[in-house]
């Protein structure tokens, strides 16, 4: 199992990332695609990513925003595989503006 280095480390290791406001250790971050379409196909790639990895986000879309909050359920909180997940998501949103 992963283990926990907690939320503030994983924010230290990422770009636009945040600490969650709340009683669970976890890292947050709103993605603005350019439409809904673009938004629906990101989610498309992290699902299938999050699949390889057996890693699942939890996300909220309205149109063209993606709000992503990622933590390990295992480990009770964020962990190497979050911060695996949101450089991969980065990565794509990057490619995709
Ligand atoms: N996703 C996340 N974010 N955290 C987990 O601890 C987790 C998961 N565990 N996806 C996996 C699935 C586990 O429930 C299954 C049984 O492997």
């Amino acid at each position: 199992m992963a283990e926990k280095i907690g939320a503030a480390a994983g924010v230290a290791q990422l770009t636009g990332w945040n600490v969650k406001a709340g009683d669970r250790d976890a890292i947050e971050k709103t993605f603005k695609l350019a439409d809904f379409k673009t938004a629906f196909g990101f989610m498309s790639s992290c699902a299938l990513k999050a699949e390889q990895m057996d890693h699942h986000p939890e996300w909220f879309n309205v149109y063209n925003r993606v709000e992503v909050t990622l933590t390990t359920h295992d480990a009770d909180g964020v962990t190497a595989l979050d911060v695996e997940l949101a450089g991969f998501m980065d990565a794509l949103a990057a490619k995709l503006v």
